[in-house]
């Protein structure tokens, strides 16, 4: 079989056949089980990674906290030129990670570039923000007294993300808290462990150049058991996860049962309304891209398309003709479109979706099924599947993470088809297609869409960095990445100087004594 230059790839990625999954930088070491990385490309073993162990967590832990008091008194400037020399690094090594990407995580060899180019974005935003870290100041209701507010670093941050975008989400968290003075400890996914120790080799190639500590970038592997180390540890004051609603929800009750902060991004629901007034062929490509990229394994993927009744033949005609032209098979090939699921695990779940919808009341028009033979052997590989269906539906209220689109339909106003997009438990992105100016500002009113992201006139998927993303309801509350969620990274502090000889109180409180 081709093998797309992956052995080169890991070769200059410092990836091996066994590494250690437990680093402060250049320090390696681990003691914990063998974590078993296949490629669901092609079903081989790609490589190994050791877990870390409770006692492997408390070095961890130790070189941390120790390093960040170096880090926290560094102008934060200075941490932005660390931050930039990454960046740089990230561009040197764009082919390579992007390639490991996608054989690791199954998605295409562009979208595998796409999320490093995420990464090298965020840490050019990163380092403007590393100069502009401002808090206000305010007027004091007391004659010469000064009252202004600043920001300062916050501790060690934990990073758990998920295998679906298995470097960019880390970098999202880290170049920020980065900047802003924290230390960060990132546990991947344990269904793409070896992203994970690349990146962190990357890393600590730069803190390492700049004699910095060691302990600023830390990565931990293992299981849910090891992000625990985290959820229940006082000396991480910020977890920040990304994954199932599931999960989150987890995470949440054992941070919050101490009183940390969370930052959550978890499962999305998401839906594309398509009007009477939307452009049909940009309503394709948004849907169809949406729907299939990443094998519909984006918490931003297109799961649902409501479709006004007057087009929703039209509409659904065009979309089935695309689907036509689909082609399945290795993401490291550039002809093909759509790349396997990250594992059997996934597949079982998709088979259960389409079983599931049907069984409903549902109606499939684009069949979908597993596909084996030369090229299939992994087992990861399904078609795109498409379903007529009801809101209402159980399996369509659920986020299935896969290519599987249902189609609803709507009558009525464009307010009847936000009641159906706001109509399930997540909230993480939608989208109009209108040309319709009154139903497009519907749609982002406050009536509007109840989503983080509301687009118009594109998909759900492939948000820009530099807006805040997230979402609302159970997709978590959290945002991350561009705008203002920098500031979740840092604790705020209230500052009131009197400068003069006497002690006024505030509230005009009179106490003589
Ligand atoms: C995710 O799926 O966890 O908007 C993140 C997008 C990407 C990020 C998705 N920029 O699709």
């Amino acid at each position: 079989a081709k093998d797309f230059g992956i052995q080169e790839a890991l070769q200059d990625l410092g990836v091996g056949a066994v590494n250690e999954g437990t680093s402060t930088g250049s320090q390696k070491f681990s003691n914990g089980e063998l974590i078993e990385s296949y490629s669901p490309v092609d079903g081989q073993l790609i490589g190994k990674v050791k877990s870390t162990t409770k006692a492997d967590y408390e070095i961890v832990m130790t070189v941390a906290t120790t390093a960040f008091k170096t880090w926290r008194v560094m102008p934060a400037p200075q941490r932005g030129e660390i931050v930039r020399q990454f960046g740089e690094k990230l561009r040197e090594k764009k082919e390579a990670l992007g390639k490991l990407v996608s054989y690791e995580m199954g998605k295409s060899y562009q979208e595998g570039l796409g999320e490093v180019q995420e990464m090298i974005d965020i840490c050019d935003f990163a380092v403007g923000l590393s100069r502009q870290l401002h808090g206000l100041t305010m007027h004091s209701e007391r004659p010469g007294h000064r009252m202004y507010e600043q920001y300062h670093p916050l501790g060690a941050v934990g990073i758990i993300s998920a295998f679906n975008f298995p470097v960019a989400v880390w970098a999202w968290n880290t170049a920020l808290a980065w900047v802003c003075g924290d230390v960060c400890i990132w546990k991947p996914s344990e269904k793409a462990p070896l992203c994970g120790v690349a990146c962190q080799n990357i890393a600590a190639e730069v803190f390492a150049e700049n004699n910095l500590p060691e302990g600023i970038s830390c990565l931990i592997n293992g299981d849910y058991c090891v992000g625990e180390f985290m959820t229940k540890d006082s000396r991480v004051p910020l977890v920040s996860a990304t994954g199932s609603t599931r999960m989150g929800k987890i995470v949440a009750q054992e941070v919050a049962g101490r009183l940390g902060k969370t930052l959550l991004e978890l499962g999305g629901n998401n839906a594309i309304i398509v009007t009477p007034d939307a452009d049909i062929k940009m309503t394709v490509i948004g849907a169809v891209f949406g729907a299939v990229g990443t094998a519909g394994q984006r918490c931003t993927s297109t799961r649902r398309l409501i479709i006004h009744e007057s087009i929703y033949d039209k509409v659904k005609n065009a979309i089935v003709d695309a689907y036509k032209q689909l082609k399945i098979g290795n993401p490291l090939d550039e002809n093909n479109h759509v790349g396997p699921l990250i594992d059997t695990d996934a597949v079982a779940m998709y088979k259960n979706a389409l079983e599931q919808v049907v069984e409903e009341g549902g109606k499939l028009i684009i069949e979908g099924g597993v596909l084996s033979g030369a090229g299939y052997e992994s087992g990861c590989y399904v078609k795109p599947a498409i379903a007529e269906a009801s809101n209402g539906f159980k399996i369509v209220q659920h986020e299935t993470f896969a290519p599987v689109l249902y189609l609803l339909k709507y009558s009525g106003e464009v307010t009847d088809a936000i009641e159906i997009q706001n109509n399930v438990a997540q909230g993480l992105s939608s989208a109009i297609m209108t040309n319709n100016l009154r139903e497009a500002e519907a749609f982002l009113s406050h009536a509007g869409s109840d989503c983080g992201i509301a687009n118009v006139n594109i998909g759900t998927s492939g948000a820009e960095i530099g807006g805040a993303f997230g979402g609302e309801k159970e997709t978590g509350g959290g945002r991350e990445s561009g705008s203002d969620a920098w500031k979740i990274y840092m604790r705020r502090q209230t500052n009131t100087i009197n400068y003069t000889t006497e002690l006024p109180l505030a509230q005009g409180i009179k106490f003589d004594l």
